[in-house]
């Protein structure tokens, strides 16, 4: 259970608060009993997301300084290039504010109305890019994928089986291309192999359908294929990256998450005749190609953060506090999903609170139980976020999984936060059946979460 220390050590802090219960308690109700709505300074451990809040390295804030505004050709822009092209091989390298533009132009130059798009779990804006084009997202990720107990070193991966049907049902005019997220956030941050990414070139190969890889968490990604992947022990991370990206047309990436930075992404292909096409979009809606919706300064970071997220020293220990949270909570048996993702520990809250039915949202139970505690924030990802009402039935449907996502930002917190997070949620596992369930009082008709309102049942109302 033990894992690498600290590859880094501590030059400017940032003072976190730790308000008084009291005050939790009140923010939560002016919130609705939803962690979206309570300010971050509120917070003493934010594991809301790793994406955007990664602390950045001394090369990179010394990178800012070094920024060039020009708007058109600034040097950054070519060192972005040229890092991106040594890491992917790819040719042409369009800057973007963040993942989801990149989808948004990938999409709108290759999708059309009624095509299908395949992929392991599209992730909430791959998805809501793909349908904005008229197309179908569709997931094609292992069974195994969708079961948080099985053991598997590579649960992200593609049903090679299911994508190969697909693709000869309906051939290329259907299937404009096909996509792979590594690791696959939706299943858990699970990795992909590059035995199961090389099946996937070879089926769309056949069919002569471009495979691009959403390559938010590549660094990761290749860290579990050096640890588990026979033949990859001796192999450099950075090596493993380029046979990986060599094996894709392109990628789009969110470089909040593996870029290290707060803010920017890219897309990368090889293909000159998309070139055009995304360069005429983004010049409409993003910017000049030579910063797409950054500044200069924000180039640079994202360059020096792509090489320092490929140091082995600093993913050992990244992945090793991951799992190590995971890990312990399991020691001590809380129910989670395994085997641990990459970027995150997500708690089973079914089998947490099994006297709490879902309709009761048993997932947002314990992220308001963490925060009123213990000033922890997590997030649902469960009934809460994924239940609605079944248009033609009027019947509630649940999602078959309520889960707690603890995600863990890079290079933020040490392992003493970490010891902290883990006893938090071993001391509310112990008491776990004096939890009561959540009743809805305002849901918003899309995206609910983010703004819904809830209230805890009475104790006498409880179970009912
Ligand atoms: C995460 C996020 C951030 C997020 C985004 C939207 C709603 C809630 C949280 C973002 C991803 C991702 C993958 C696999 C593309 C994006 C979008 N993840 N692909 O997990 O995980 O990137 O935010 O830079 O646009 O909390 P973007």
């Amino acid at each position: 259970m033990r894992f690498p220390a600290e590859p880094f050590r501590i030059k400017v802090v940032e003072p976190i608060r730790f308000v008084a219960r009291e005050e939790r308690a009140r923010l939560l109700e002016k919130a609705g009993l939803n962690i979206f709505l309570v300010p971050a300074d509120s917070i003493y451990i934010d594991l809301l997301t790793d994406s955007g809040t990664s602390a950045m390295s001394d090369q990179q804030w010394a990178g800012l300084m070094v920024g060039d505004e020009s708007y058109a050709g600034s040097r950054n822009f070519y060192r972005l290039e040229k890092t991106v092209r040594d890491i992917t091989g790819y040719r042409h390298v369009i800057p973007t504010h963040q993942g989801r533009m990149a989808e948004n132009l990938l999409f709108s130059a290759m999708v059309r109305r009624g095509q299908i798009v395949p992929n392991n779990c599209h992730f909430d804006t791959t998805r809501a890019n793909v349908e904005a084009q008229g197309a179908e997202a569709l997931d094609l990720v292992i069974e195994e994928g969708l079961d948080p107990v099985a053991d598997h070193p590579f649960k992200g991966n593609v049903d090679v089986g299911k994508l190969d049907r697909l693709l000869s049902a309906n051939g290329r005019a259907k299937v404009p291309l096909a996509m792979i997220t590594v690791t696959n956030n939706s299943g858990g941050g699970q990795p992909v192999s590059m035995a199961n990414v090389r099946a996937v070139r070879e089926a769309c190969g056949r069919y002569g359908v471009p495979l691009f890889l959403d390559a938010c968490r590549f660094a990761e990604n290749c860290w579990f294929i050096k640890e588990r992947e026979p033949g990859y022990a001796e192999k450099s991370v950075r090596e493993i990256a380029r046979e990986l990206f060599g094996l894709a047309d392109g990628c789009t990436m969110s470089a909040k998450k593996d870029g290290l930075v707060n803010i920017g992404g890219f897309l990368a292909f090889n293909a000159d005749a998309l070139e055009e096409q995304v360069v005429n979009l983004l010049l409409r809606v993003e910017g000049f190609p030579t910063y797409g919706g950054l500044a200069g300064r924000d180039l640079e970071g994202m360059a020096r953060g792509l090489g320092e997220v490929l140091d082995e020293d600093y993913l050992g220990f990244r992945v090793g506090q991951v799992r190590h949270l995971g890990e312990t909570l399991d020691a001590a048996g809380v129910p989670s999903v395994k085997p641990v993702g990459g970027h995150a520990v997500y708690v089973d809250a079914r089998r947490f609170l099994p006297h709490v039915p879902q309709a009761q949202f048993p997932g947002q139970v314990l992220v308001v139980e963490l925060y009123r505690e213990f000033g922890i924030r997590a997030v649902e990802v469960g009934s809460l976020m994924f239940g609605h009402k079944d248009p033609q039935t009027g019947q509630d449907v649940y999602p078959k999984l309520d889960l707690v996502r603890l995600a863990i930002p890079r290079r933020v917190y040490t392992s003493e936060h970490m010891r902290y997070v883990a006893e938090s949620v071993i001391a509310t596992h112990l008491r776990r059946e004096s939890l009561r369930g959540l009743k809805l009082e305002y849901e918003a008709p899309v995206l609910r979460h983010f703004t819904a309102r809830l209230r805890e049942f009475e104790p006498a109302a409880a179970g009912t």
